[in-house]
C-alpha cells in the first residue's frame, strides 16, 4: 500500500522531493502537486506533475491536499505560505512534512500547535534534515553518551557559495542559521535562551546591502555558548562545520573530503557547492522515516514544538541583529503535546 502525497511548492526543494519521492523513496508516490505562490499559473505544476505517473496538477493547494488519494502532505512552499497549507492538512488530520522555517513568526506556529491540540495529536514534522545526517547522528550519539563531557561550546561555519536575489540580512538568520538553532537545540537537549548578533563589514562580494557575514552568538538552558559564522556568499562552496568542545573532549564534524586527491605536486578535495548535494542523504533519510511514520498516521522527526522554539529564536535574532544588543528568547510554556 503506497503511501499518496501532496507536494506543495515546486522550486529547488520541493521539485527535488517530488524526485526524491518516485526515485528513492519505498512505499510513497506524488498524488498531486501544487504552487500557488511561486507559480500562480499552475505551469511549474504542470510540469513538474507531468513528469509523475499518476499525479495532478493544482493551483490551489488547498485543492491538492484534498485531492483523492492524499495521505500525506509535503510543503515546500516560501515560509510565509506555509501555516496555511500546515492548516488545510490538520484539518483532514494528514501527517505533514514542512520544510524549514515552520513559519516565519513564532505566532503562526502557536496556531499550528494549537491546531494539532485539537486533533489531539502530533501530525507535523518540520524539514530540519541535519537530524538525519550520518555526521550529525554520530555527534548527537557521543555527547548523549557523555564521550567528551558536559558540552560548553558549538563551534559552527555555515557557508553558502553564493545567496538567490531574493536573500535578505534578515534571512541569513531566520532562512539559514535557523539550521544551526534547531542543530543545538537537538544536539544539546537545551533550548536557546539568548542571542547576540556580531556584523563586521560585509563582504565585497557579497550584494549590496546584504549584512554578509554575520556572526550569531546563543546561549543555551543549560549553560553553553553556540558561536555560528554565517556566511553566504562565500564563493568557494556550501560547507557546514559544528565543533563540539566538552570538559573532557572535542568532536568535529564536515570536514567533508570524501576523497582525496594528489596529484601534480598537490593534494586536494571536492566541496559540494549546495546543500541538495551536502545534504542529500540526509534528505533522503528523512523522507523515508516521514514515510513510513505516516503511513501509521504518526511523526518521527523535530515536530511542531520545534519549530516553533526555533522560530522563536530567529524572533530574538532578527531583534538582535537590528540593535546590536544580546535579546533574550521568549518561548511559552511547553505544551503536554510535545513532552
Ligand atoms: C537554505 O534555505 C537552506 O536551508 C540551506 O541549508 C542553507 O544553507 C541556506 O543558507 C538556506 O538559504
Amino acid at each position: 500500500n503506497t503511501l499518496g502525497i501532496a507536494v506543495i511548492g515546486t522550486g529547488k526543494m520541493g521539485a527535488d522531493h517530488v524526485r526524491r519521492i518516485g526515485d528513492t523513496v519505498g512505499g510513497a508516490r506524488v498524488v498531486a502537486v501544487a504552487d500557488a505562490v511561486a507559480d500562480p499559473d499552475g505551469d511549474r505544476a504542470k510540469a513538474v506533475a507531468a513528469g509523475v505517473e499518476g499525479a495532478a496538477a493544482f493551483t490551489d493547494p488547498a485543492a491538492a491536499t484534498a485531492a483523492p488519494g492524499v495521505d500525506a502532505v509535503l510543503i515546500a512552499s516560501p515560509g510565509p505560505a506555509h501555516e496555511e497549507a500546515i492548516l488545510h492538512a490538520l484539518e483532514r488530520e494528514l501527517p505533514v512534512l514542512c520544510e524549514k522555517p515552520l513559519t516565519p513568526d513564532p505566532e503562526g506556529a502557536l496556531r499550528v500547535l494549537e491546531a494539532e491540540r485539537r486533533v489531539g495529536r502530533r501530525l507535523v514534522q518540520v524539514g530540519f534534515m541535519r537530524r538525519f545526517d550520518a555526521e550529525y547522528e554520530r555527534l548527537k550519539e557521543l555527547l548523549d553518551a557523555g564521550g567528551i563531557g558536559r558540552p560548553l561550546f558549538l563551534h559552527c561555519r555555515h557557508r553558502n557559495a553564493s545567496s538567490p536575489s531574493f536573500f535578505t540580512s534578515d534571512m541569513l538568520i531566520s532562512d539559514s542559521v535557523v539550521h544551526e538553532v534547531d542543530a543545538a537545540r537537538w544536539l544539546l537537549g537545551q533550548e536557546v535562551t539568548a542571542v547576540t548578533v556580531l556584523s563586521p563589514r560585509p563582504s565585497s562580494a557579497a550584494p549590496e546591502g546584504l549584512s554578509d557575514p554575520r556572526l550569531v552568538l546563543l546561549e543555551t538552558s543549560g549553560g553553553a555558548i553556540v558561536d555560528v559564522e554565517i556566511f553566504v556568499n562565500c564563493g568557494f562552496g556550501y560547507q557546514v562545520r559544528c565543533e563540539a568542545v566538552g570538559e573532557s573532549g572535542s568532536a568535529r564534524i564536515g570536514d567533508g573530503h570524501a576523497m582525496v586527491v594528489e596529484s601534480a605536486g598537490r593534494w586536494g578535495g571536492e566541496i559540494a557547492q549546495d546543500f541538495t548535494t551536502r545534504f542529500a542523504d540526509a534528505y533522503d533519510r528523512q523522507v523515508r522515516r516521514w514515510v513510513a511514520a505516516a503511513a501509521r498516521g504518526r511523526v518521527d522527526g523535530p515536530d511542531a514544538w520545534d519549530g516553533y522554539a526555533a522560530a522563536a529564536v530567529s524572533e530574538a535574532g532578527l531583534a538582535a541583529g537590528r540593535s546590536g544588543v544580546r535579546t533574550e528568547v521568549r518561548l511559552v510554556e511547553r505544551p503536554e503535546l510535545y513532552r
